[in-house]
């Protein structure tokens, strides 16, 4: 039997992961013939990410509770459970956007493992344009504290192909200007620029995605205080709220003003939203499902799938991830509910906490095999 791919794609929160293995997935199954399966991955079940991949009809492992690298044997029975119901020969793996260090903790021990049944894909990281310029200090603007930063230059670092994503959503100065700044200061990465939303540029990365092998380069020195510390001042909030209303609603647009108050919400006392991104299903049987996402407290919340049809009753996921409290970020929630929504959403179920200190199960430090 012919070795399974396995690819895995990382970045910071929001930086459009789930976005783009969701179109790497349509081309491999559409033009390719291949057989996908997704692997999620977060701190807490009930996943905004799950969701939208089971919206396109893929297979998903969703492993909750702790990253790849501090849960490894997950991560291959996943894998495992996949393969006994749909037998990918592609997987394609979405880590935890604030986890690092994930060639020495992920995909140096899969190869050295498991290397007879995958043949591993080199580490691609996705960049966010806005973001990365004002992390690499290029834009003004809010931005995170220095130790946010480090974890997000760490991810940079370990990269062996950087990918601006994004490249519709911003100027094409402002594009230019930060891969001049990347060639010039990591000129040993491969370099991509594209848009997983309008398909510019994709297919050169998904071509290299799919063909190139793992590196064997020595792993990045990392400190873990620094790292853990930083994953920690991120605070995570997963919700499931019922909505229910008497009156018919329009989800699209009662997305758009729940994002607008959290927004507002955490510009008032000048947190920094990582990602905050929401589903919405309608209780009607179709399947729909509407979305919304964040990226940056003061930018403006975007619809990604949306509803034809208005609604009364469905089922709301929240999944914020900001550099606030975790109980801050409860409160703006718990307001939202008091203030403004209380007639349409009751809480089903929360979690808000701060990611534990990464513990990963392997790390292969040295050149690997
Ligand atoms: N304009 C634009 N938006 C994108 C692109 N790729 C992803 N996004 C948006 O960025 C947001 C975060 O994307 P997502 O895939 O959830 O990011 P993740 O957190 O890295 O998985 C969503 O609103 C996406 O629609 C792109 O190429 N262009
Ligand atoms: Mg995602």
């Amino acid at each position: 039997m012919s070795k399974a791919r396995y690819i895995m794609l990382g970045g910071f929160l929001g930086a459009g992961k789930t976005t783009t293995l969701i179109r790497l997935a349509e081309k491999l199954r559409d033009e390719n013939n291949h057989k996908v399966g997704l692997i999620t991955n977060d701190q807490a079940a009930n996943l905004v990410d799950t969701n939208l991949v089971k919206a396109g009809n893929f297979a998903v492992e969703e492993i909750a509770g702790g990253c790849f690298c501090c849960r490894f044997s997950s991560l291959k029975d996943a894998a495992d459970k996949l393969t006994e119901t749909e037998r990918p020969d592609v997987f394609l793996a979405e880590p935890v956007g604030s986890c690092t260090d994930l060639v020495a903790t992920v995909s140096y021990p899969l190869r050295r493992m498991y290397g007879d049944s995958f043949t591993i894909s080199p580490l691609s990281v996705l960049l966010d344009p806005r973001r990365a310029a004002r992390i690499f200090g290029i834009e003004e603007g809010r931005n995170f504290s220095e130790k946010v930063k480090y974890v997000y230059l760490k991810q940079v670092e370990e990269a062996e192909a950087l990918v601006i994503n994004k490249i519709d959503s911003v100027p094409a100065e402002d594009i230019e200007k930060l891969s001049s700044y990347i060639k010039e200061t990591y000129p040993e990465k491969k370099l991509f620029l594209m848009s997983s939303r309008t398909g510019e540029g994709f297919n050169e990365w998904a071509d290299y995605a799919i063909s190139a092998e793992l590196g064997s380069q020595e792993c990045m020195p990392i400190d873990y205080d620094i790292y853990a510390d930083g994953e920690a001042l991120l605070g995570w909030l997963n919700a499931t709220l019922d909505v229910s209303s008497s009156e018919s609603i329009d989800g699209n647009e009662f997305l758009k003003s729940l994002a607008a108050v959290f927004s507002k919400a955490f510009t008032s006392v000048e947190k920094e939203i990582a990602h905050l991104k929401m589903t919405l299903s309608p209780e009607d049987g179709s399947g729909e499902i509407a979305s919304i996402n964040q990226i940056g407290s003061e930018l403006v919340p975007e619809l990604g799938l949306s509803l034809l049809d208005p609604l009364k009753t469905g089922q709301l996921v929240v999944n914020i991830r900001a550099e606030a409290d975790p109980e801050e970020i409860n409160s703006i929630l718990e307001n939202a509910l008091q203030e403004e929504f209380a007639s349409v959403l009751k809480l089903e179920h929360v979690e808000y906490f701060r990611p534990g200190r990464p513990t990963p199960t392997h790390r292969y430090a040295g050149v690997a095999g």
